[in-house]
């Protein structure tokens, strides 16, 4: 199944490409679109509507300020929705947090960190890795990297310091 990664505006696309690229690591099909909650919510809306016929498990949805994306998105799917919020000038990313993860109770949008998009790439494929044994495969190969690679830091400096 295709992940979606929405952006509310190709200025998000920095934050973005780093969960992209998560994506495209673990050999995950993405579909990439901007589509923005304010400037163009019939597009947005018409988006998710239709994002379980066409194909996609998960959506991934990135905006800053005011950010309305992931929950407009939810608004119109039952597919799982994860929410980036993205940092901007002047809040430092507390009003997309806010924006994002404050969902009212019965339409569910998983929120990552500000500026996330790693977690949230991950946090698709674990959700599709509930019904694929590969995918899970390739997860579990990866936090024994991320294991491994802290062990080797600890080894280091357990050498040099005792
Ligand atoms: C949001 O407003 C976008 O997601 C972006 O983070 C922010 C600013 O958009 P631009 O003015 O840079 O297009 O809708």
């Amino acid at each position: 199944m295709k992940v979606g990664v929405v952006m509310g505006s190709v200025s998000d696309l920095p934050v973005v490409e780093k969960g992209i690229k998560v994506l495209q690591d673990f050999g995950v099909p993405v579909e990439v679109r901007v589509l923005s909650a304010h400037r163009c919510p019939e597009e947005a809306r018409d988006f998710a509507a239709s994002a379980r016929e066409n194909g996609f498990g998960v959506l991934i949805a990135a905006a800053g300020m005011a950010a309305h994306l992931a929950g407009a998105l939810a608004a119109n799917t039952t597919l799982p929705v994860i929410g980036i919020p993205c940092k901007s000038t002047n809040f430092d990313g507390m009003d997309a947090l806010l924006s994002t993860v404050m969902m009212p109770s019965g339409i569910p949008v998983a929120t990552v960190a500000v500026d996330g998009a790693k977690n949230a790439a991950l946090l698709a494929i674990e959700i599709l890795a509930v019904t694929d044994a590969g995918l899970a495969e390739k997860l579990a190969a990866a936090r024994k990297k991320e294991t491994d690679a802290v062990l080797a830091k600890d080894a280091e400096l357990r050498a040099k310091y005792h």
